[in-house]
């Protein structure tokens, strides 16, 4: 795992290219603990999410799956609660905006993953695959919730059921990435949406995303009451009194993120 730090940027960047980028006990550990770090950090105000090499990330790392279920190891199961559920909720819950820079080959998991950021912008050579199926499995890391509300629920049961891998323009037209750039210009892409983001107003950021992840499962009264709260405690922020007045005098607004 790599993690670094440019201005109010945190990347997150899987760093297992000759698997994949395939998950191990030890790569989930990593990659929660600078998920969370980066979630706690107010200095980081938008979060990048990608891979090293030619793949975003190909879910679980099947070897050590096997060797686990040969030894009856628990932790076989006890992942899927530990780290999968952990990181995706981190991910949705994370009071910033997290991008994803699908860099190459995403399967399994790492599709929830992709499917969990709020922005998701492909190189051209990235792929999509649900592949639990292939490897007699149903859905994990929120991908029978995230993936139907992005491509609805009859692609989404293709990919799943059917184990379609699809190519970034697929994506992009299913509504599955927001973007595909050439494999040259993504990182620059990425960096560019996130530094757009990190300079924006962080503390509407979270209420947009948190509204919208609310929105996702409740009926409409419900989201309104969530929007009104929302609304109610932005109207106190710094952001929003300076970004009115910004307006007002016909001056870009500065965001503090406050
Ligand atoms: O309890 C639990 O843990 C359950 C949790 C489940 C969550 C899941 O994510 S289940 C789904 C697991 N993932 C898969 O089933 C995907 C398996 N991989 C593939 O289907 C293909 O490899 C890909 C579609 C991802 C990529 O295909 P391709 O042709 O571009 O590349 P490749 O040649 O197949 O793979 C490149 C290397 O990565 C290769 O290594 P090698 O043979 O050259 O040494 C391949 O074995 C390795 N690799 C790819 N995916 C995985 C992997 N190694 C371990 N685990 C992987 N998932």
């Amino acid at each position: 795992m790599v993690a670094t730090t440019d201005g109010a940027v945190r990347t997150i960047r899987i760093d297992r290219p000759r698997a994949g980028n395939a998950l191990t006990l030890a790569t989930k550990d990593l990659l929660l603990g600078e998920l969370q770090r980066a979630a706690a950090d107010p200095a980081v105000r938008a979060v990048v999410l990608t891979g090293t090499g030619r793949a975003f990330c190909a879910g679980q790392d099947l070897r050590e799956h096997a060797a686990l279920l040969a030894a009856g190891d628990p932790r076989v199961s006890s992942t899927v609660r530990d780290f999968y559920n952990a990181a995706i909720l981190t991910i949705t819950g994370m009071r910033k905006p997290v991008v994803a820079v699908v860099n190459g080959v995403t399967a399994g998991a790492g599709l929830g993953f992709a499917c969990a950021c709020d922005l998701r912008v492909a190189g051209r050579s990235a792929t999509f695959t649900a592949a639990f199926a292939g490897v007699a499995l149903a859905a994990d890391s929120g991908v029978s919730f995230l993936l139907p509300r992005l491509v609805g629920s009859g692609r989404a049961s293709r990919m799943l059921l059917l184990g379609e891998r699809w190519d970034a323009d697929q994506a992009l037209a299913a509504g599955l990435v927001d973007a595909v750039v050439d494999d040259a210009d993504l990182a620059d892409e990425g960096r560019r949406l996130a530094t757009r983001l990190a300079e924006g107003p962080t503390e509407a950021f979270a209420w947009i995303k948190a509204s919208l992840h609310h929105a996702a499962s409740t009926d409409l009264a419900s989201a309104l009451s969530f929007e009104e709260a929302a609304q109610g405690a932005l109207f106190r922020g710094e952001d929003h009194r300076d970004a009115v007045a910004a307006f007002l005098a016909k001056q870009r607004p500065t965001y503090r993120g406050r």
